[in-house]
C-alpha cells in the first residue's frame, strides 16, 4: 500500500488528491469517524447512508472549525462506499466525477493508506464469502491494458463527447507525424467500394504525391464548369486525375470536398478534419440488432420489457434511412440506402406480429424488421416470449441463423452494425467479428445500478436476474463495441454525489464468480451522448389544431376521460372535467407508478385539484405473466383500496399507436393538465420529450435523463420522487399557476425543437461511424489481443453459465 501523509504532500505517489492534501487535525476528524461508524455496528455503507451518517457525526462535534468540516466533507462526497474491516475501515472515494480512489483509515496510522483495487475487492469479498473462500484465488477481469494507448478524457464534463476528442488526438498525429498521417489517409481513401463499384479514389492515385497533383489538377479542371453542373457532366475529366464518385454531386461541392482534403493534408485542424470524415459516403446499409421483448410497430409499447428502445429503434431506423439517403445524394452517389433491424421471432404473438419473418418498416422506402426464433439445445423454435433475464442461452444461435438473414436481406455485408442494450450488443458483437464490420453500441438502460447491490449479491438474485451472464455480457459487448452511444450524462459520468451508470461497470466483484478490477472505463474516448428525438410526426404541440384528428380525440377523451370507466379501464371520475395528472409507463418498479398514485392519494389538495390517469399496459394481474408487473397492478390496486381513490382515478390499459399516444398528451394539454414522471431512476425517458414536443407541462424525476431534459424553472420541473410532499407540491404548483404552466408548456416545445431531434440524431451517428471506422484503421490498440480475452472470458464463464443455465442451474 502507498501511504499519504497528514500534510499537504504534493509528491506522495498515487494519492488521492482530497486525501493527499488532508492536514492531520483532518485525519484525526476521518478516523473519529470511521471509529463512530463502527460503533453503529453497521460494515457496509452506501453513499446515501455515508453521507446520513457524516452529517450525523458532524453534528455530534461542535468545537471542529469550519475548514476541517468542509475539508472532511470534500474528501467524501461521492464516497460510493465505506467497508469497515476489523479496526481499519475502506472508503472508495470519488473526488471528481469519473474518478476512484480506495483509501484505508486506521487507528494506528497517521495517515490515509490508498489501497489497490486488487486488494480492496478481496477485502469486499471476505466480507460476504468469510476469509478463506476469498484468499482462494479466482478470476481477475483487468480490460485497461488493452486500453492503454486509447485516447482517455481527463475533463470530466468532456466525457461523453468521444468523437471531438478523438478528432484532436488524430489531428494532433498530423501534426507530429504528418507523414505517417497523410499515408494513412490515402490508404483509407483508396479502394473503397460501394456496392462493387469504386468511389473516392482509383489506383491512379497511389503516392501522396500523385494525391496532392490529382487535387490540384481536378480543381482547375473543376474551373471550366458552372459551379451547378451535374456530377455525370465532370465524372470522365475527374476519373482520369484519380476521383471516383462520392466527393458531390455537382461541381461546386467536389471542389469544397477536394478543397477540404487538401486543407487536411496540408494542417491539422481536428474540425475540418471530422467535416472531412463525415461527407464521405461510407454507410449504405445499416443492420440493428434488438432481439429482446416484443419488438413490432403496434400494440405492443407497455408490455414487459418492451418501451422506448423500441420506440428509439424505429425511429432511429427512419432517420438513419433518410440521413443516408441525403447524405448519398450530396456526394454523387446512386446507391439506394437500407436498415435491417433484427430482432426475435416468437410464434405464440399474442395477437402482434411478432410471428412475421419480415416486415417492412412503416415511413420507410427499404427498411425492414427481420425476425430470427430462438431455439433450445436441440434445435427446436421456442414458441414463448421470455423476459430480458432469460435469453441469455439461445443468442449464439440466434447470432449464428441471423447472420444468413442479414447477409441475404442486404445481399452482402452492412457498413455498420448498431447494437442495442446488452443482448443485442452481444449479438452485434458477433457478427462485426465474423462480418469486419464497425460496431456501434447503444446503450439504453444498464441493469446494475437499478438493483441494489446486484454485484455483491449476485448468487442471491441469480435465479431471476442472471446477473452473472447480464453483467459478463456488459463487460463483453461494450468492451468489444468501436464506439457507445449514450443518451444522457447521467449514463456515462453521473453526478458529482453519483456514479454513472456506465462506471458503476468499472471496478466491482461478483464474489465466487470474479472480480473486476478494470470493467468499463467512462473516459475511453469511445463513449458519445448522442440524444434520441421525438417523432415530430406524431408528437406536435396542441394548440396546432389543424394537425390534430378530431375523431381520435374524441375517442380517447371519452374512453381515458369519461365519467365512467370503458372497456379495459377502471375508476368513475366524479369530476371528469377536472385537471388531470397523467403518466405512461411499463409496469416496471423502477418506473415508481405506485409511488405516483401514493403521491397522489396522500394530496387532499391535488386530489380536490386534478383527476389521476395512469395509462398502462394492464390493469389486471390475471392478464399478466410478468412477476414484476403483476406486483406492480397489485400494489396499485391496494393503493387504491387504502387512499379511497374512487372517485378521482381513472387507471386504462391501452396499446396504443403513435397517433393515439401524440392525442392522449395534448388530450391532457387541452385540460391544463401535467405529466408526471415519477421514475427511481431513469436512463433517458422518451415519455418526457415526447409530453413535453406536445406542450403538455411535465414534473419529473431528478434521477436519470430526465433532469437532464427538462431544464428546471424553464421547461418543467424537476424532483425527487421519493420526497412525496414535494413531487406533490411541484405538481401542484403548474396545475395552480396558470402562467407556470404556459411557461413549461411552450419551453418544453422549444426545448425538444432545439435539443431533441431524430435528424440531428442520424447526422451525428453517420458522422462517427465515419470517424470510428477512420480509427480502427489507423489504430494502434492490439485489437487481436483484446478479442482474444473476450473470446477467453466468452468461452471461460458466459457460455458454460448459459449451458448450466439450460441444464436448470
Ligand atoms: N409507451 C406506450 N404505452 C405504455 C408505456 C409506454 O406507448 O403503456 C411508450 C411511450 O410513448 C414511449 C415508450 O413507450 O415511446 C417508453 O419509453 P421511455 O423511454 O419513457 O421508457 P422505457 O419503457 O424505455 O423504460
Ligand atoms: C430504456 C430506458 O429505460 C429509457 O430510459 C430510454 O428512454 C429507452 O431505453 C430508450 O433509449
Amino acid at each position: 500500500m502507498n501511504s499519504v501523509t497528514s500534510e499537504p504532500l504534493a509528491s506522495v505517489q498515487a494519492a488521492p488528491p482530497a486525501a493527499g492534501s488532508l492536514m492531520s487535525t483532518q485525519v484525526q476528524t476521518v478516523k473519529r469517524f470511521c471509529t463512530a461508524l463502527k460503533a453503529l455496528g453497521t460494515r457496509f455503507l452506501l453513499s446515501d447512508q455515508v453521507q446520513k451518517r457524516l452529517d450525523e457525526f458532524l453534528a455530534t462535534e461542535p468545537t471542529l472549525d469550519e475548514k476541517t468540516r468542509r475539508a472532511v466533507r470534500k474528501l467524501f462526497r461521492g464516497c460510493s462506499e465505506i467497508l469497515l474491516e476489523g479496526d481499519a475501515a475502506y472508503a472508495v472515494l470519488r473526488p471528481d466525477v469519473g474518478q476512484k480512489h480506495i483509501v484505508r483509515v486506521h487507528p494506528a496510522a497517521d495517515t490515509l493508506e490508498a489501497v489497490d483495487r486488487g486488494q480492496y475487492l478481496q477485502i469486499k469479498d471476505a466480507y460476504i464469502q468469510g476469509h478463506e473462500e476469498a484468499a482462494k484465488s479466482g478470476l481477475v477481469i483487468d480490460f485497461a491494458p488493452f486500453f492503454r494507448d486509447y485516447p482517455k478524457i481527463r475533463e470530466p464534463r468532456e466525457m461523453g463527447e468521444g468523437i471531438s476528442f478523438l478528432n484532436r488526438h488524430l489531428s494532433a498525429q498530423l501534426y507530429q507525424n504528418p507523414e505517417v498521417f497523410r499515408r494513412a489517409l490515402l490508404e483509407f481513401l483508396r479502394y473503397r467500394k460501394l456496392e462493387g463499384s469504386s468511389i473516392l479514389l482509383n489506383e491512379r492515385v497511389s503516392s501522396l504525391r500523385g494525391l496532392t497533383a490529382g487535387i490540384e489538377a481536378a480543381r482547375s479542371l473543376l474551373e471550366d464548369y458552372e459551379a451547378g453542373a451535374p456530377y455525370d457532366a465532370i465524372a470522365h475529366d475527374l476519373q482520369a486525375h484519380g476521383f471516383e464518385p462520392g466527393w458531390g454531386c455537382t461541381a461546386a461541392d467536389v471542389g469544397d470536398s477536394l478543397t477540404l482534403l487538401s486543407q487536411v493534408l496540408e494542417s491539422s485542424d481536428p474540425a475540418r478534419f471530422e467535416r472531412l470524415l463525415a461527407r464521405l459516403p461510407l454507410t449504405h446499409k445499416i443492420v440493428m440488432v434488438s432481439p429482446h421483448g416484443w419488438f413490432a410497430q403496434d400494440g405492443v409499447l407497455g408490455k414487459p420489457d418492451t418501451g422506448g428502445q423500441v420506440t428509439y429503434v424505429l425511429d432511429q431506423a427512419r432517420a438513419l434511412e433518410r440521413q443516408m439517403r441525403a447524405q448519398l445524394l450530396a456526394s454523387g452517389i446512386l446507391a439506394k440506402p437500407k436498415v435491417v433491424v433484427l430482432t426475435r421471432l416468437i410464434p405464440h404473438a399474442e395477437g402482434t406480429t411478432c410471428n412475421v419473418p419480415r416486415e417492412k418498416i412503416f415511413g420507410t422506402e427499404d427498411s425492414w424488421i427481420i425476425r430470427a426464433p430462438f431455439r433450445d439445445a436441440r434445435g427446436e423454435i421456442i414458441n414463448e416470449w421470455l423476459s430480458r433475464f432469460q435469453i441469455w442461452p439461445f443468442l449464439e444461435q440466434f447470432a449464428e441463423e441471423s447472420q444468413q438473414l442479414v447477409v441475404r436481406e442486404l445481399l452482402g455485408r452492412p457498413d455498420l452494425l448498431i447494437g442495442h442494450y446488452t443482448d443485442g450488443n452481444l449479438v452485434a458483437h458477433r457478427l462485426a467479428e465474423i462480418l469486419g464490420v464497425t460496431h456501434c453500441a447503444c446503450v439504453h438502460a444498464l441493469e446494475k445500478t437499478k438493483y441494489l447491490l446486484s454485484d455483491m449479491y449476485w448468487s442471491d438474485m441469480e435465479h431471476d436476474y442472471r446477473f452473472s451472464l447480464q453483467f459478463t455480457a456488459d463487460l463483453i459487448a461494450y468492451n468489444s463495441a468501436d464506439f457507445i452511444l449514450s443518451s444522457s450524462y447521467r449514463e456515462v459520468g453521473g453526478t458529482a454525489t453519483e456514479m454513472g451508470m456506465l462506471e458503476a461497470y468499472e471496478m466491482f466483484s461478483m464474489p465466487g464468480l470474479y472480480r473486476v478490477e478494470t470493467g468499463l472505463m467512462p473516459r475511453l474516448a469511445r463513449h458519445n451522448i448522442v440524444p434520441p428525438g421525438a417523432s415530430e410526426e406524431y408528437f406536435f404541440p396542441y394548440t396546432e389544431e389543424p394537425r390534430r384528428v378530431d375523431a381520435v380525440r374524441r375517442a380517447l377523451s371519452e374512453r381515458f376521460l369519461g365519467r365512467e370507466p370503458t372497456g379495459d379501464c377502471v375508476g368513475h371520475l366524479v369530476d371528469p372535467d377536472l385537471p388531470v395528472i397523467f403518466a405512461m409507463a411499463r409496469l416496471d418498479k423502477i418506473k415508481n407508478l405506485a409511488g405516483l398514485v401514493e403521491i397522489y392519494g396522500r394530496s387532499e389538495a391535488l386530489r380536490a385539484r386534478a383527476n389521476l390517469l395512469l395509462v398502462t399496459a394492464v390493469v389486471d394481474a390475471a392478464q399478466s405473466v410478468d412477476q414484476e408487473e403483476i406486483d406492480q397492478v397489485n400494489r396499485i390496486n391496494e393503493l387504491r383500496q387504502e387512499r379511497n381513490l374512487d372517485g378521482h382515478f381513472r387507471w386504462c390499459a391501452a396499446r396504443l399507436d403513435k397517433v393515439e399516444t401524440g392525442e392522449v398528451y395534448r388530450i391532457v394539454a387541452d385540460r391544463r393538465g401535467v405529466f408526471a414522471q415519477p421514475a427511481f431512476m431513469e436512463t433517458f425517458g422518451l415519455t418526457v420529450i415526447e409530453a413535453m414536443a406536445c406542450g403538455l407541462p411535465v414534473v419529473v424525476t431528478c434521477y436519470g435523463g430526465p433532469s437532464e431534459i427538462v431544464v428546471p424553472g424553464r421547461s418543467g420541473a424537476t424532483q425527487d420522487p421519493n420526497d412525496h410532499a414535494a413531487f406533490a407540491q411541484s405538481l401542484q404548483a403548474v396545475l395552480e399557476d396558470a402562467a407556470l404552466w404556459a411557461r413549461y408548456s411552450l419551453g418544453g416545445v422549444e426545448r425538444v425543437r432545439e435539443s431533441f431531434t431524430w435528424g440531428r440524431h442520424a447526422e451525428r451517428v453517420l458522422r462517427m461511424a465515419n470517424v470510428y471506422t477512420y480509427w480502427n484503421h489507423v489504430d494502434v490498440m492490439n485489437r487481436q489481443a483484446l478479442d482474444r480475452y473476450l473470446h477467453t472470458l466468452y468461452h471461460t464463464v458466459y457460455r458454460p453459465r448459459t449451458q448450466s443455465m439450460l441444464a436448470g442451474g
